[in-house]
């Protein structure tokens, strides 16, 4: 039978809310999809924090979620007790706050959710008319209109965007944002189809130095270098195709 969100873990969640030294684990598949985000959030953070894959996804692990569906995301507090949070957008903002990704005032918080919309357009595309697509040409007119229209023009008005900040590896003002980390895990997405071709150094020198910098983060390069990534880079491109 399926669960509802507990009501009694209301206070034990609000004295949680920003404590970043507890431990967390992302229950999710062998793949980046919806979990992406939420692992290099955690990864970039600097948080302690693992993965887990479902054992048997549809005998076990769908009956328990709150929804039927994955990611889902357990925080284990210092005392041991354990909060939940389901759904991906809730999960992302929940640590956004959590981890200080939005900025330093509204108007930063604005911008910076402006840019992660436009960046999670680009992901929703791959992911459902891309990685989804059946037909195998539709499939493909889907891949060439990415390459050829959507990565173009999305690479022309971040570039702006980002130039516009100084070219200094942020989207806004000299701090790390989600955007800054979404916008990496969708380049590691469009790199995928169009290898550096479009986005590179030269070309999009602003794009470039977000890149460059989410990747020194250490506990960011460290994940991107684990095993257990590699595994989902692989799991992707088995199950999605890219
Ligand atoms: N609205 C959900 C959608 C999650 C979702 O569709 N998850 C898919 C994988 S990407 C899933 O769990 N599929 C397994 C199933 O439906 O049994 C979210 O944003 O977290």
């Amino acid at each position: 039978m399926t669960r509802t969100i507990d009501n009694t873990t209301r206070s034990l969640f609000n004295e949680n809310a920003h404590k970043q030294d507890n431990a967390f684990k992302v229950l999710y598949f062998k793949v980046h999809a919806m979990g992406g985000n939420i692992r290099a959030i955690l990864a970039a953070s600097g948080a302690k924090w693992e993965c887990a894959f479902p054992k048997d996804w549809m005998n076990e692990e769908k009956k328990t979620t709150l929804f039927g569906v994955l990611p889902n995301l357990f925080e284990t507090t210092t005392t041991g007790e354990t909060i939940e949070v389901a759904e991906s957008d809730a999960i992302e903002n929940y640590l956004c706050k959590k981890f200080n990704l939005l900025g330093v005032d509204a108007f930063d918080e604005m911008k910076i959710r402006a840019f992660s919309s436009s960046i999670q357009s680009l992901s929703n595309f791959v992911l459902i008319k891309i990685g989804g697509m059946k037909d195998p040409d539709v499939k493909a007119a889907m891949r060439t209109q990415f390459i050829e229209s959507l990565v173009p023009r999305f690479a022309t008005y971040h570039e702006r965007h980002l130039e516009a900040n100084g070219r200094n590896g942020h989207y806004v003002g000299d701090k790390l944002s989600y955007a800054d980390i979404k916008l990496v895990v969708l380049l590691v997405t469009i790199f995928s189809f169009t290898g550096e071709t479009q986005i590179n150094k030269q070309v999009t020198p602003a794009i470039w130095a977000v890149w460059e910098k989410v990747n020194a983060i250490p506990s960011y390069a460290k994940w991107i270098k684990s095993e257990e990534y590699q595994g989902i880079v692989d799991g992707n491109l088995q199950l999605l195709g890219y």
